[in-house]
């Protein structure tokens, strides 16, 4: 195979698997298992841009029932950036987060992580 050929194919295969790299959660504040004051913001910080549109987070309060917040949106200008604010400021206990997000490239992916609002 010539060599041009062959170093075209490698930066399609390289261009091919990243176009399927699908948005994985890389952090998020309050960060998972923290301990911290009652959040004004739950944010949570994707490897990929994502469609907020046909995104979600639900969270949930120590006592199981799901606590208030306003709709998903994206951070200013940056669509790997999602956030939440609750309705009214959480109590202290253990909260859930279960998020689900359409990456750019059209792959769904959802998750799951905890943080507690300390006393
Ligand atoms: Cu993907």
């Amino acid at each position: 195979m010539p060599k041009a050929l062959s170093y075209a194919l490698l930066i399609l295969a390289a261009s091919a698997s990243s176009a399927f790299a699908h948005a994985h959660l890389s952090s998020t504040v309050p960060s998972a298992t923290s301990v911290v004051a009652a959040p004004t913001d739950i944010t949570l910080k994707f490897s990929e841009g994502v469609e907020i549109g046909l995104s979600g987070v639900k969270v949930t309060g120590p006592d199981g029932h799901a606590a208030p917040t306003s709709e998903p949106s994206l951070v200013e200008g940056d669509d790997t950036q999602v956030r939440v604010r609750p309705s009214q400021p959480l109590q202290p206990g253990t909260y859930q987060v279960d998020w689900h997000v359409l990456a750019k490239d059209g792959h769904p992916t959802h998750g799951t992580y905890k943080f507690t609002v300390g006393p």
